[in-house]
């Protein structure tokens, strides 16, 4: 079974040339010119691979390789090709070029499969644009609601409907939630997004259970007013109350008393952002994770609380919106052994692990059976333009997810 890693670095590199910013930085926000330019050069490649590919309303990508058995439910793969701004060109993209890689490895080798391998591309699993991560797996596990999605707002007020419709997605989004067990197993190959791998000198990581993320929207309301004229006692500065909120969060984390909890206020929205004006809005969008939900609920009640302090005492008005709060899953005993079985076939002995990021994996998994295989990244860094995995790596991590497909779908 050879790996063409030669080509597919080539195309990871040509992928991340698909970017608003200049390397090594990639910035590839959902349905952005460059997105959609890199979703036509990846349908072009999924193409010239034989594959057969549809995209549904939300412009979730298929691609599929038949099996020898017609109507067998297919093994899926995949990941994400959108990347937040300012950072690296392997979150995700590992997955999406790793998993056609994969397809045309088993193709090479002469493979025949009973089930048909199917790779997707999920949309806008990075929730830059619209807040909420994961957008197109959510409505494949019918995850979120219609509703909720109809609400969303990007920074320049656009809905959904809009953006989806003006790039050419313009299908029922209804329509987008798969049956239950439309794939038999779903595996997701990334790059692991912290240090443990590198630091053990493990070459793949074979994941057991994806960490519950959560999000909250904190819109704060205080009183503008002269920086000069306006005396410190009678203020109500909505940017030191959001200051404190911001340390509140940093706190709940580290004093949660699990080693797992993280707590990051990513977003600031200062209004209006004059140096001789007293802030009177703020928006903070904040992002709470831990591997144990019962520790996860109870940092977002401790900093919900904490705002309602804090705001009382600087006579701040609030409001607080839960964006999401997802459970954790846990990865299919089955795939973990067929994953670990395919490592020790190339000679590694596989680390199993929690992730600690989220993935499309985190919602697949409420779909069908569901795994996910690691390879190293350099000092785990990630969502930073030295984002770096080596071709051995994501050699070894392609082949491992070739040969953990092959299994699924024999
Ligand atoms: O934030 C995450 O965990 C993922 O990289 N979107
Ligand atoms: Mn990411
Ligand atoms: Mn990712």
């Amino acid at each position: 079974m050879q790996v063409d890693i030669d080509r597919l670095m080539g195309e990871l590199e040509t992928l991340s040339a698909f970017s608003d910013v200049p390397a090594p930085a990639v910035s590839r926000v959902v349905f952005s010119p460059h997105d959609m330019q890199a979703r036509a050069w990846l349908k072009g490649l999924c193409k010239e691979a034989g594959l057969t590919v549809r995209e549904d309303a939300i412009g979730n990508l298929f691609a599929r390789w038949e099996g020898t058995e017609a109507g067998a439910s297919p093994v899926g793969t995949g990941s994400h090709t959108d990347a937040i701004p300012y950072s690296g060109r392997y979150d995700g993209t590992v997955g999406v070029l790793g998993g056609l890689e994969a397809i045309r490895t088993l193709q090479r080798a002469g493979v025949k499969l009973r089930r048909p391998l199917e790779l997707l591309m999920f949309t806008s699993e990075e929730p830059t644009r619209w807040g909420i991560g994961c957008l197109g797996s959510r409505l494949l596990a019918g995850a979120i609601s219609l509703e909720k999605v109809a609400g969303l707002r990007d920074g320049e007020k656009q809905s959904v409907e809009e953006v989806r419709s003006r790039v050419g997605f313009a299908g029922d989004l209804a329509k987008t939630k798969l049956p239950e067990n439309y794939y038999s197993a779903f595996v997701e190959l990334h790059i692991e997004q912290g240090p443990l791998l590198e630091a053990e000198k493990i070459a793949i990581g074979v994941v057991k259970a994806i960490a519950a993320p959560s999000s909250l929207r904190i819109k704060l309301d205080g009183e503008g007013g002269h920086a000069g004229a306006v005396l410190m006692p009678v203020r109500h500065d909505a940017l030191c109350a959001a200051a404190e909120i911001t340390l509140l969060v940093e706190n709940a984390a580290r004093n949660s008393g699990g080693a797992d909890s993280v707590g990051t206020t990513g977003v600031l929205r200062v209004h209006p952002g004059a140096i001789n004006s007293i802030p009177s809005k703020c928006e903070l969008e904040i992002d709470i994770r831990d591997i144990v939900l019962e520790r996860r609920d109870a940092m977002v009640a401790k900093v919900k609380a904490g705002t309602e302090e804090i705001c009382a005492r600087r006579g701040v008005k609030f409001t607080i919106e839960m964006i999401n709060a997802d459970p954790p899953c846990t990865c299919d005993p089955a795939i973990v052994s067929a994953a670990i079985a395919a490592s020790e076939a190339i000679g590694v002995k596989p680390k199993v692990m929690v992730s600690r990021a989220y993935h499309d994996s985190l919602f697949m998994s409420r779909l069908c059976p569901t795994g996910m295989i690691f390879i190293p990244c350099l000092k785990g860094v990630s969502h930073r333009p030295d984002e770096y995995s080596s071709p051995e790596e994501i050699r070894r991590g392609v082949e491992v997810l070739a040969r953990t497909m092959a299994t699924l779908a024999t």
